[in-house]
């Protein structure tokens, strides 16, 4: 049996953060730096990287995928139907382009880009009755980067 130890030390994480729905977004990511840090990752090896919205997520993760910098990327935003018209464009095009850049790339990329009906359930889940995404965003990197390391 294989399985991704939870034990981060060594390893580089990039997270890539859209700035639209900061309020929640912000939350996120200093909970996916928390959780980083807390598993084992220094400071130098957790880089941040702020991008306009949800559908820039991609673009930027795809950078880093291919920059061989990094041993697993985190993508965080936060896309709120209640506050757009154009929600499943938006929401669409996040997630599918992070998958491509999986397929693409073969680097782990961990989908944390909520997609949900209110404010009210983005809240409840940065920190409040539904958990916390950035944290577990986090813990997947981890995981899936030391998988890798054993399955390559
Ligand atoms: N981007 C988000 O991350 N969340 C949203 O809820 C959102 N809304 O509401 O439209 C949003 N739009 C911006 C989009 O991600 C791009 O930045 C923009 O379209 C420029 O390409």
């Amino acid at each position: 049996m294989l399985e991704g130890s939870v034990d981060g030390a060594g390893l580089r994480v990039c997270i890539v953060v859209a700035r639209w729905n900061e309020f929640v977004t912000r939350k996120l990511m200093e909970g996916a730096v928390s959780a980083l840090r807390e598993r084992g990752l220094s400071e130098e090896h957790v880089t941040v990287a702020w991008v306009p919205g949800a559908f820039e997520v991609p673009t930027a993760a795809r950078w880093a995928a291919l920059s061989g910098r990094f041993d697993a990327v985190v993508c965080l935003g936060a896309v709120i139907r209640g506050e757009t018209a154009h929600f499943e464009y938006v929401a669409g095009g996040a997630a599918e382009g992070i998958a491509r850049v999986i397929h693409d790339t073969g680097v782990p990329v961990i989908f944390g880009v909520l997609t949900v009906d209110s404010v009210e359930q983005a809240l409840a889940r940065t920190g409040g009755k539904d958990g916390h995404k950035g944290e577990e965003s986090a813990h997947a990197a981890i995981e899936m980067a030391n998988l890798r390391r054993l399955m390559s």
